[in-house]
């Protein structure tokens, strides 16, 4: 049985860094994102008795063992939690349309596409919520890839509570985030390393305490279509995230000198009376949160400041879809 699947990828605006529990993915704080037009995988998954070694094809290479561990070892794990066959072989075709380790969230889409293609091969007969819950043994932030438009993970504290759930599928929005790709290189320190470093901050207690007013200070902005106090909620996330990474022990950061040079673009940009806000994940990348009547001005500063940088211009992606 075979089954196909497209899920885009999103960006958090309130940003997810920390785990609660490292093999369940339950992390120490809910989260809101947007998912985007731009990025996305499609992920096909066959299995049968027939094949003879499993597989995994991302972009049509054929992936070695070590780069297969982390696909092979979900979906074993999800034969498991099943009681399906742990001995039948598949094949998995991935199309990636992320850089991928960029920042740019590619374990998002990816791991969302893959646990709906599995799901279906498999007619396990899954819900939205079921799915979630599915993704997010993936990767934590494929958790909030199988809705569309705004969505917020509710942190829970255990593998049923634990799911994303749509803010706004399909808001009524002019909102537009401009992705700047500063640098697509695979980044030195991987998302679960800079979470756990992060803990070690004397600050992150005090920031997780703030993370229900956020959530709640968001989902109004959302609500009223405040684009002013969604920008600046986001931007703080971000600082946050980041400033947790600074004042880590060992501290580190994913900022790049064009990175700080763009977060001044957007103050400098702000203060000329263009609204911009911008977001970082983890990576030296910026997104740049703006309106669609906004963003040529944006992107012409841009192109001033770095010269001809690569920049996508996303809206509001749709949540997973099924192909074929
Ligand atoms: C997020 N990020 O909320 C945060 C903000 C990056 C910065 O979730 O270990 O690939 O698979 O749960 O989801 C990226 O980390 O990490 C991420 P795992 P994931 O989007």
């Amino acid at each position: 049985m075979k089954a196909k699947a497209r899920a885009h990828t999103n960006i958090a605006l309130i940003k997810y860094w920390g785990k609660a529990d490292k093999a369940l993915k339950l992390p120490l704080m809910s989260s809101i994102s947007m998912t985007l037009d731009a990025f996305y995988t499609e992920t096909e998954f066959e299995h049968d008795p027939k094949i003879s070694e499993s597989s995994f094809y991302l972009n049509d290479v054929k992936q070695s063992p070590a780069q297969s561990q982390r696909v092979f070892d979900y979906i074993n794990e999800l034969q498991k939690k099943y009681n399906l066959d742990p001995n039948e072989n598949f094949e998995i075709h991935s199309y990636n349309h992320v850089p991928t380790s960029a920042g740019l969230a590619s374990s998002a889409s990816a791991f969302a596409a893959l646990a709906a293609c599995f799901a279906k091969s498999y007619q396990l007969d899954l819900d939205k919520t079921q799915l979630s819950r599915l993704a997010r043994l993936g990767s934590g932030s494929a958790t909030r890839s199988i809705f569309g438009g705004f969505v917020e993970w509710i942190k829970g504290d255990n593998d049923l509570n634990s799911y994303a759930q749509a803010l706004n599928e399909h808001p009524d929005w002019d909102l537009h985030m401009l992705a700047v790709e500063v640098n697509t290189k695979q980044k030195k320190i991987s998302s679960s390393k800079g979470m756990e470093l992060a803990q070690h901050s004397n600050y992150y207690q005090d920031w997780l305490k703030q993370n229900d007013s956020e959530i709640q200070a968001m989902k109004s902005a959302i609500s009223n279509h405040d684009f002013s106090t969604l920008g600046q909620i986001s931007e703080n996330s971000a600082n946050e995230m980041h400033a947790m990474n600074l004042t880590a022990n060992p501290g580190f950061t994913y900022f790049e000198p064009d990175t700080i040079s763009l977060i001044n673009l957007v103050h400098e940009l702000r203060n000329s009376g263009i609204e911009c806000y911008y977001t970082i994940d983890a990576g030296p990348n910026v997104k740049i949160l703006c309106t669609l009547r906004n963003s040529k001005k944006i992107i012409s500063a841009i192109h001033n400041l770095l010269g001809n940088v690569k920049i996508v211009n996303a809206g509001f992606g749709p949540g997973i879809e099924y192909l074929d």
